[in-house]
C-alpha cells in the first residue's frame, strides 16, 4: 500500500489489467490510484483504508463498470486526403486490389489527393478520423506517413501528425512509410525512389524529429526485399525502430528481413510460410494482424494463427485504418473480426489491442497494461464483461476515457486552433 498524498482514486470498477498473464487479469471489485498521470497502485478496493482514501484529491466511483487499459492502435494511416469509395464499388463490380494498384488508382490516387491539398485541407480531413478512433477508447495510436512520397508531402504529413499530437491528449506515435508504393515520377525506377528516399527524405525526417519509426510495405507490388534491406540499414544507421507491411498479398520472406533487423513488428502476415514463424519470435518481433484489410479485401488466406500462438510471438491486432483496403475507424470492431475471422480468444485480442500493441510501438513500460508505474491512461466500460467488447459489433458500450489520469472529453479536444 501507499500512504502519501496522490491526484485521485477510482473505485468501484472491475479491473481488467491484462498484466503478468495471459488471461485478462481480472480484479474485481478493484481500486486504482493516481499520481502525475501515472498509476501509483492497483489491486482490491478492500485493500484501501479509509486513511489512505483520505489521501486522495478526488474519488471518483465508477458505478460497477469495467476497466480495461486505454486500447492501443498501433497500425493506423488515417491521416491522409481525398476518398477512395469508388474503388470499393469497383472492386465489387469485379476488379481487383492489385489491377487497380498498377492502373494508377489504389495507393497512388491518395498520393494525388494528397500532393493537391493544403497541410491545413489534410488537417481538417483527417480529425474526424482521430476522433472516430478515440471514441472506441484508445488512447495511444500509430499514424504512419506514406501517401506524400517525396520530401514536400511526406515532411507535409508528417507535421500534420505531430500537429494532431500536440493537440489531443492521446499519445500519438508517427512512422515514416516513404517506401509505401513508387511514386509516378519514379515509375518503372524503383531503386531510384529507394535512394532519393535513403538520401533526401529519410534524413529530413530525422533532423526535424518527425518521426520514431520507419515502414516498408515489402510486396511485388511494393519494394522487394533488397530494397526493403536498403531502407532498414539507413534507419538503422539513423536509430529508427523498424516497422514492416509483410506477407500481406503474397510469400515475399518480408517477415525473415524484419526479425532479422529485430523489428519492432511485422504487420498484416496472411500469408506468412509457418516455417517462418520462429525466425519472427527469435527476432522479438510483434505480429500485427489486421482484420480489416483482410475482411474488406475478402481474402481467403489467414495468418498462421496457430503457429503464432505455439511460438508465443505476441498478437497485436489493429486497424490498418486507411483510403483503401481498411476504411475502418473502430478497433473493437477488430476484436470482433480478430476473434470470427482469425480465430484468436476474445483475450487474445483484447491482449492485442493493449499490452501487445503497446510492445508493436517498443511503449511496453509506458501503457498497454493496468500496473503501478504505467501512465494513467484507461477505458471505462458498460459492460458485463470484458468478454462483451469483442463479442458485440455496434453501439459503443464505453463510458469515457482516461489519458493520463484526466478524463478525455470527446467535445473539447482535439480542436487545433
Ligand atoms: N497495405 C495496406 O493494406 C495499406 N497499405 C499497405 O501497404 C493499403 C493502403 C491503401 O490502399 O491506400
Ligand atoms: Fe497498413
Amino acid at each position: 500500500m501507499f500512504s502519501e498524498k496522490y491526484d485521485s482514486l477510482w473505485i468501484n470498477a472491475h479491473l481488467v489489467t491484462m498484466a503478468d498473464t495471459d488471461e485478462y487479469g481480472i480484479i474485481k471489485d478493484g481500486a486504482i490510484a493516481v499520481r502525475d498521470g501515472r498509476i501509483l497502485w492497483v489491486g482490491p478496493a478492500k485493500d484501501v483504508s479509509p486513511e489512505v482514501k483520505l489521501n486522495a484529491d478526488r474519488v471518483e466511483d465508477l458505478a460497477g463498470t469495467w476497466m480495461t487499459p486505454g486500447l492501443v492502435d498501433c497500425h493506423t494511416h488515417l491521416v491522409y486526403a481525398g476518398n477512395r469509395s469508388n474503388e470499393f464499388e469497383m472492386r465489387l463490380k469485379g476488379a481487383d486490389y492489385q489491377a487497380i494498384a498498377t492502373a494508377g488508382g489504389g495507393i497512388t490516387s491518395t498520393v494525388r489527393a494528397v500532393r493537391e491539398a493544403s497541410e491545413e485541407e489534410i488537417r481538417q480531413q483527417s480529425l474526424p478520423r482521430l476522433q472516430a478512433i478515440l471514441a472506441d477508447g484508445v488512447t495511444t495510436l500509430e499514424i504512419k506517413s506514406g501517401y506524400g512520397l517525396d520530401l514536400e508531402n511526406e515532411l507535409k504529413l508528417l507535421r500534420v501528425i505531430k500537429q494532431l499530437e500536440a493537440h489531443t491528449p492521446a499519445r500519438i506515435v508517427a512512422t515514416f512509410l516513404g517506401a509505401h508504393t513508387v511514386p509516378p515520377e519514379y515509375q518503372g525506377r524503383p531503386d531510384d525512389y529507394v535512394q532519393l528516399i535513403i538520401t533526401s527524405i529519410l534524413p529530413e525526417v530525422v533532423n526535424r524529429n518527425l518521426a520514431s519509426a520507419v515502414d516498408v510495405f515489402c510486396e511485388t507490388i511494393g519494394f522487394n526485399l533488397e530494397q526493403t534491406e536498403r531502407i532498414f540499414q539507413a534507419a538503422r544507421d539513423k536509430k529508427l525502430a523498424i516497422k514492416l507491411h509483410a506477407e500481406q498479398l503474397s510469400d515475399s520472406k518480408g517477415t525473415v528481413l524484419a526479425a532479422r533487423y529485430q523489428a519492432l513488428s511485422a504487420d498484416h502476415l496472411e500469408y506468412l510460410d509457418p516455417e517462418d514463424v520462429p525466425a519472427l519470435a527469435n527476432g522479438g518481433c510483434v505480429a500485427v494482424l489486421l482484420p480489416g484489410a483482410f475482411y474488406y479485401l475478402n481474402e481467403t488466406q489467414k495468418p498462421p494463427i496457430q503457429a503464432l500462438r505455439a511460438a508465443g510471438v505476441p498478437m497485436a491486432v489493429s486497424t490498418d485504418a486507411n483510403p483503401g483496403t481498411s476504411p475502418v475507424l473502430s478497433i473493437r470492431s477488430m476484436l470482433n473480426m480478430a476473434c470470427v475471422l482469425f480465430g484468436l480468444t476474445p483475450a487474445e485480442a483484447l491482449a492485442g489491442v493493449t499490452k501487445h500493441a503497446a510492445q508493436a510501438l517498443g511503449l511496453q513500460d509506458e501503457v498497454g497494461t493496468l500496473a503501478a508505474g504505467k501512465v494513467a491512461d484507461f477505458a471505462v466500460w458498460d459492460v458485463s464483461s470484458p468478454v462483451d467488447l469483442a463479442y458485440q459489433l455496434g453501439g459503443n458500450p464505453l463510458r469515457f476515457s482516461v489519458m493520463g489520469g484526466r478524463k478525455y472529453d470527446p467535445e473539447n479536444c482535439c480542436t487545433c486552433d
